[in-house]
C-alpha cells in the first residue's frame, strides 16, 4: 500500500537529477566565499527575487532568524501577524536569540494584516517605549491555508512601514507557490520588501536549505549573523547543488500541486462530517475541520493506520499539503480513505448516542 503523506511538502525527497548534481557539485569553503555552487545558488536566488544578493542557510527558520537579527537590535519591537510562522513555529528564537519583542496584530483569513492596525501599534518616540524597527509578512501564508498576498498589498504595507522607519521582512518560504497562483514573477511579490527568504526543501523538493535575499549591504551583515549562529557550512555546495536543480526543474510544476490541493478540497467539502471551503484553497495547502462529535486525534490516528498521513490538528483545524510525491490518483485514494474512516466514526457516534 502506497502511503499518501499529506503532512507537509517538507517530506519531499530529492530527485535522481538532484542527487547526481549533488554528487558532482564543484565545491570550496563557503566561509571563505569559495564554494562556486553556493555562490551560484545565491546569485540565481537573488535574481529570481529581484534582490542584489543572497545568503544560503540550512533552513527557513534560520533565514527568518538571521533576517530578524540583521534588521534589529536587542530590545526592539517587531510586528508580526497573530498567525505568523515566526510566532508559532520558530521556537521563540526571535526572543531567545534576538532579544526582540514580538508584537502581534491579528492575521486576517487571507493572510494579510490590517494596515490601520499595523499603523496603530508602531511606537512613537517616547522614553518608555522600545523602538519598533521591523514588520514581518508571510507569503504564502501557512496557517491561513496557503493564502497568497498580492504585490499591491505588500507594496502598501512597505510604504507604511518605510514611512515610519521600519524595515520589512517577507517570510516567503513558499513564495514561488504564491507567484504561480497569482501569475506574476516572484520578484514582483518581493520587490518592495527589504529582505525575503524562500525554502528549497518544501514544494521545490530539494533536501536542505533556504536562501535569504536583500541588498549587498544587508546580506554582508546577515552573513556575519549566520556565522554567529553556527550556520557557516563550508563545502555546502553539496546541498546547494540540489537547490540549483530545484530552481531548474520544480518551479513549472507547482501548478500541479495547486490543482491537486483544489481536487482534495473539493472532495472534502462534499463529505459528510467535514467542513472545508474549497474556494479558500489557492495553493498547495488545504485546511479543514471535523464535525464536533468526531474526535480529531483518534481520527488522524485511524487515517494513518489506513495509509493517509496527516498531522494532528492545530485547534480544530487539520492541514493537508500537496507536493511532488502526491499524484491526482493519490488524492482520490486519500479522499476514499478519509470517507470510509469518517463513516466508521459517524456510525460510532450515532450508536453511542443510542
Ligand atoms: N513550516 C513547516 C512547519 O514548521 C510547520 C511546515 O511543515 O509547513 N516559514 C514558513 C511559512 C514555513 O511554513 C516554514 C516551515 C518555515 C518558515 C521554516 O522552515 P524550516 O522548516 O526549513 O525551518
Amino acid at each position: 500500500m502506497k502511503v499518501v503523506d499529506l503532512r507537509s511538502d517538507t517530506i519531499t525527497l530529492p530527485t535522481e537529477e538532484m542527487r547526481r548534481a549533488m554528487y558532482q557539485a564543484e565545491l570550496g569553503d563557503d566561509v571563505y566565499g569559495e564554494d562556486p555552487t553556493v555562490n551560484l545558488l545565491e546569485q540565481r536566488s537573488a535574481a529570481l527575487l529581484g534582490k542584489e544578493a543572497g545568503l544560503f542557510t540550512p533552513s527557513g527558520t534560520m533565514s527568518n532568524l538571521v533576517a530578524i537579527l540583521t534588521h534589529t537590535r536587542p530590545g526592539d519591537e517587531v510586528i508580526v501577524g497573530s498567525e505568523a510562522h515566526i510566532l508559532w513555529y520558530e521556537v521563540g528564537s526571535a526572543a531567545a536569540l534576538g532579544g526582540v519583542m514580538l508584537r502581534t496584530v491579528p492575521t486576517g483569513e487571507d493572510g494579510r494584516l490590517d494596515l490601520e492596525q499595523v499603523a496603530a501599534v508602531i511606537r512613537p518616540e517616547d522614553i518608555h517605549f522600545p523602538p519598533t524597527t521591523l514588520l514581518c509578512l508571510e507569503n504564502t501564508h501557512n496557517r491561513c491555508g496557503g493564502a497568497v498576498i498580492t504585490a499591491e498589498y505588500t507594496a502598501s504595507a512597505c510604504e507604511l512601514a518605510h514611512r515610519q522607519g521600519l524595515a520589512v521582512h517577507l517570510d516567503g518560504a513558499r513564495i514561488f507557490n504564491a507567484a504561480v497562483a497569482l501569475g506574476v514573477p516572484a520578484a514582483h511579490l518581493a520587490s518592495p520588501v527589504d529582505s525575503v527568504c524562500y525554502c528549497l526543501s518544501k514544494s521545490l523538493s530539494a533536501p536542505v536549505g533556504s536562501v535569504l535575499c536583500g541588498s549587498v549591504e544587508f546580506i554582508a551583515r546577515a552573513r556575519k549573523k549566520r556565522k554567529m549562529l553556527g550556520g557557516g557550512m563550508r563545502q555546502a555546495g553539496v546541498i546547494a547543488a540540489g537547490g540549483l536543480v530545484a530552481l531548474d526543474t520544480m518551479l513549472d510544476r507547482l501548478a500541479q500541486d495547486h490543482e491537486n490541493a483544489g481536487r482534495l478540497a473539493a472532495g472534502l467539502s462534499a463529505m459528510p462530517g467535514i467542513d472545508c471551503s474549497p474556494g479558500k484553497t489557492v495553493t498547495n495547502i488545504v485546511m479543514f475541520s471535523l464535525l464536533s462529535n468526531v474526535p480529531p486525534r483518534p481520527f488522524v490516528d485511524r487515517l494513518r493506520e489506513s495509509g493517509v498521513k496527516l498531522n494532528y490538528p492545530s485547534g480544530s483545524r487539520i492541514r493537508a499539503v500537496t507536493h511532488r510525491m502526491v499524484e491526482a490518483e493519490d488524492v482520490d485514494r486519500a479522499l476514499a480513505t478519509i470517507h470510509s474512516v469518517m463513516q466508521e466514526f459517524l456510525k460510532g457516534a450515532s450508536s453511542n448516542a443510542l
